[in-house]
């Protein structure tokens, strides 16, 4: 089974068309697969929302007291997610969820234990970024490229094996879990999956200037784990 991860906060016009785009393509697939979607008490009800479709479809709802950040609701999600293959992918339709299972596939035939959607390889590509937003995300990658050789360190969609995580010391600071795993998950293979980025065309991005310094302060993290960790 593979679990699609979805963290949530004020998103509810995107939902129902990103919860049926992926039942229509894992299924179009033959993949059996469970959403979570993880909710931080959305004022705007998403949450119930999310409850309301898991009456139809293999959804689990978690509800969480409010805006926690992200990259710890996506660890709540890991924690309630049952599949072998977890798929980690935006509320609001700007990743290419079309891509999973080539991602998935390369999982299974142990190609690699860790896939990610790239915007900045051969192939792939933004739409309608704010040319500051580019900016500011090849910047933090320029800092990342001391801890990851991945290329898109930014990307917040990928698939893993759960035994990348599974007894992984995570830390849930700030925006990048998917830089986290990166540098701290268990994996001898990485591969790039290119795909078309689409700025949100429903609510607002959630990435706030604090982020930026909360980015830091987890860089400063992984740059302490990775070349002053005892080992
Ligand atoms: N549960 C939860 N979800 C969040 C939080 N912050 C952002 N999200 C969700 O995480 C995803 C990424 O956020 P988004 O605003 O699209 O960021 P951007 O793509 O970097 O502009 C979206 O699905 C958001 O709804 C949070 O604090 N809690
Ligand atoms: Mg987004």
């Amino acid at each position: 089974m593979i679990s699609v991860i979805v963290p949530t906060y004020n998103e509810l016009e995107g939902l129902p068309r990103l919860v049926s785009t992926i039942f229509d393509v894992t299924g179009g697939a033959g993949l059996d697969a469970e959403m979570v979607i993880v909710d931080d008490n959305s004022p705007d009800g998403t949450g119930d929302l999310a409850d309301k479709l898991a009456l139809e479809k293999p959804i689990t709802v978690v509800h969480r007291a409010g805006k926690l950040g992200l990259s710890s609701a996506v660890m709540e999600g890991f924690e309630a997610s049952k599949g072998d293959i977890i798929i980690v992918t935006d509320a609001d339709l700007s990743h290419d969820v079309g891509i999973i299972p080539q991602m998935v596939e390369m999982i299974e035939k142990g190609e690699a234990q860790v896939v990610v959607g790239s915007r900045y390889i051969k192939g792939g590509g933004i739409k309608n970024w704010p040319l500051v937003r580019f900016i500011i995300s090849r910047g933090a990658i320029l800092l990342s490229r001391g801890v990851t050789g991945v290329t898109d360190s930014m990307s917040g969609f990928f698939a893993i094996h759960r035994s990348v995580i599974d007894g992984a010391e995570l830390s849930a600071i700030g925006y990048k879990i998917g830089l986290e795993i990166f540098v701290k998950g268990k994996y001898d293979k990485v591969k790039e999956i290119p795909y078309v980025f689409v700025n949100r065309a429903e609510g607002r991005s959630k990435l706030s200037k604090g982020e930026f310094i909360n980015y830091l302060k987890h860089l400063k993290e992984l740059y302490s784990w990775k070349y002053f960790r005892k080992k």
